[in-house]
């Protein structure tokens, strides 16, 4: 178990003091003349943190977001913050809570390495990044 852990972190490229596990993240490879793709994962914060900002060189335009069924039809809205309680995996996926990249630069294709960087606050208002290498698929 110990052993696993250690290699998820490794793997992930999470910094020590980040206290978030990030589970396979990802990113929707693009086609041409697409300017907009999500990015996923799974966080798992080890005391009660909350994600406020995303940062990739792909784009200027990265920001969380929100998908929800509002009278029957499907929204997206952007959140300032994503809530990551202690201990419990948070899903970024599809139809849910999700990064989204806007205003590519460059189209994201399928196997690119796309590095993201995490900023997360702590109840004290102290903020730290997390590095993530998401494979685009
Ligand atoms: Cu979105």
């Amino acid at each position: 178990m110990r052993r696993l852990l250690l290699a998820t972190l490794l793997s992930t490229a999470v910094a020590a003091h980040a206290q978030v596990k990030v589970d396979d993240p990802w990113v929707r490879a693009t086609v041409a003349p697409q300017k907009a793709t999500g990015a996923f994962m799974q966080l798992t914060a080890d005391k009660p943190l909350k994600l406020v900002a995303v940062r990739t060189p792909l784009t200027g335009m990265a920001e969380i977001h929100e998908m929800k069924m509002d009278d029957g039809v499907m929204k997206m809205r952007h959140v300032e913050a994503l809530p990551l309680p202690a201990g419990q995996a948070v899903a970024l996926k599809p139809g849910s809570y999700h990064i989204m990249l806007m205003g590519l630069k460059a189209p994201v294709k399928a196997g690119d390495s796309v590095p993201l960087t995490l900023t997360v606050e702590g109840a004290d208002g102290k903020r730290t990044d997390v590095d993530v290498q998401a494979k685009a698929r």
